[in-house]
């Protein structure tokens, strides 16, 4: 193998809470106002960081952000002291200061698109932080997001950090959560899927009527032109207008793609069979043999794929060229996509193994297995340039575990927020937590 794919999970932060911010995602809608607990939801996303970890599979660490953000509250008008701006937002606009203070950086498969190096021009790896402007309390993520990039990378003669796209609805872009690449050897060159929900410009492609497309044609056309990737390896894809109205607001709600492998609802695209045909024929001029894996809708609806998070699973590799799928607990609870994924091992496909993990904290605000990472294929002396403390390990894992215990609270309610102590144990948290994985001083109090 002459490569590797490291998953960096985002470490849920302190403030995790729900407060309903994202329209067109039913389980953010659904749980607003519910009462949060986000020592758990760390701990529950380490433990999955950690199991992964112990079976091999190689895993890094994304640090959470600085919340409430209050330099995005003083830009909109509240002024004072830190603990006035942030009581007077509570105060006239609560809904402010909740999208001001979302953890909602967990989500690492928005934080950046990511292309290896063995399919850029200049032969170096290239991250572009994704603006998510279709959120305003994700589109506050990206400069952070990028110097926690850089401290994670640090070696810019190896490694591209970009800026975000322009900050307009046009160019919305939400990162890894519409990118696939499919390759041989994860060192190799490979062929990069993008998705988009609909393009901003050409009046002629169909849009979702109900809830918003995130990411634009013309976001996917600037990240592919900026990581310098060739036109014979990427395929553009418009995702189903009817699944986003049905609660798939990214692609990785409805596919998940790993290796030669895509694992797809057969209601995912637009042009399903132009664009199966695109991957299967630029994936043979690298001599690689797509394998296309249709979950069809008679099995699992829509419905029951947005209940149950079955695609935005992890689909990952293991030494002997098998492949684990990594699937939320709700995919139990579900008997129709329990029972599919009974069947899949014994269809004679690349993937023979399922394994369940607790998520429910994340899940609630509509966030799986596929969303808390973000995937990054390298070379092994790319490896040998990552920062070693951002490294899954045993002493990390224990270290991460006792800083949570005991920096975050078990229960966190939408009143909470008014609390400016939380900024202050913010604070005090992820001051320490950048000295525990040699991160500079990536957050705004820091600088
Ligand atoms: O952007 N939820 C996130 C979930 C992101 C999931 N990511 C991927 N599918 N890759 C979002 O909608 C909800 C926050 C709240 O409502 O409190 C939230 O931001």
């Amino acid at each position: 193998m002459t490569g590797r794919e490291i998953n960096f999970d985002g470490l849920v932060g302190p403030t995790h809470n729900y407060s309903g911010l994202s329209f067109g995602n039913v389980a953010s809608t659904r749980n607003v106002k519910s009462i949060a607990n986000p020592r758990e939801a760390a701990l529950q996303g380490l433990a999955k960081m950690k199991a992964l970890h112990d079976l091999g599979f190689a895993q890094g660490v994304f640090a959470p952000h600085e919340r409430p953000d209050v330099a995005s509250l003083r830009s909109l008008g509240f002024s004072g002291s830190d603990s006035e701006v942030i009581a007077r937002a509570s105060r006239e606009a609560p809904h402010i200061l909740a999208a001001c203070t979302s953890a909602s950086a967990m989500w690492t498969a928005n934080a950046a698109t990511v292309s290896p190096s063995a399919d850029t021009a200049d032969s170096r790896v290239h991250f572009t932080p994704a603006n998510l402007n279709n959120k305003f309390h994700r589109s506050i993520e990206h400069p952070v997001t990028g110097r926690l990039l850089e401290a994670m990378f640090p070696e810019r003669e190896r490694f591209t950090i970009h800026e975000a796209l322009p900050a307009q609805m046009h160019f919305g872009d939400e990162g890894a959560a519409n990118h696939t690449r499919f390759c041989g050897d994860y060192g190799t060159r490979g062929v990069e899927f993008f998705v988009y929900g609909a393009s901003a410009f050409d009046g002629r492609l169909p849009r979702p009527q109900r809830f918003p497309a995130r990411q634009t044609l013309e976001a996917s056309q600037a990240v592919i032109r900026r990581h310098g990737l060739s036109e014979s390896a990427v395929v553009l894809a418009q995702q189903h207008p009817d699944t986003i109205d049905a609660g798939v607001f990214h692609n990785d709600v409805i596919a998940v793609g790993n290796g030669n492998v895509l694992f797809y609802h057969e209601q995912a695209f637009l042009e399903s069979d132009r664009v199966l045909a695109e991957l299967e024929e630029k994936l043979a001029r690298l001599n690689v043999v797509f394998a296309p894996v249709c979950v069809p809708a008679d099995a699992v609806s829509v419905a029951d794929a947005v209940g149950s998070y079955l695609f935005n699973s992890q689909l990952l590799t293991r030494e002997n060229g098998r492949m684990t799928l990594v699937v939320p607990e709700e995919c139990r609870r579900n008997a129709r996509v329990w029972t599919y994924l009974e069947s899949l091992p014994a269809q004679g496909g690349a993937i023979d193994e399922i394994k369940v993990f607790d998520l429910t904290q994340s899940m609630q605000n509509g966030g799986g297995p596929a969303c808390l990472r973000l995937r990054v294929a390298l070379t092994q002396d790319e490896i040998a340039a990552v920062n070693p403390a951002v490294m899954m390990s045993e002493r990390l894992y224990g270290d991460l575990v006792d800083w949570v215990t005991r920096h975050y609270r078990d229960r966190l309610a939408p009143e909470d927020l008014a609390d400016s102590e939380l900024l202050n144990e913010c604070r005090t948290a992820l001051d320490e937590l950048t000295r525990l994985m040699n991160l500079g001083n990536p957050y705004p109090f820091q600088r």
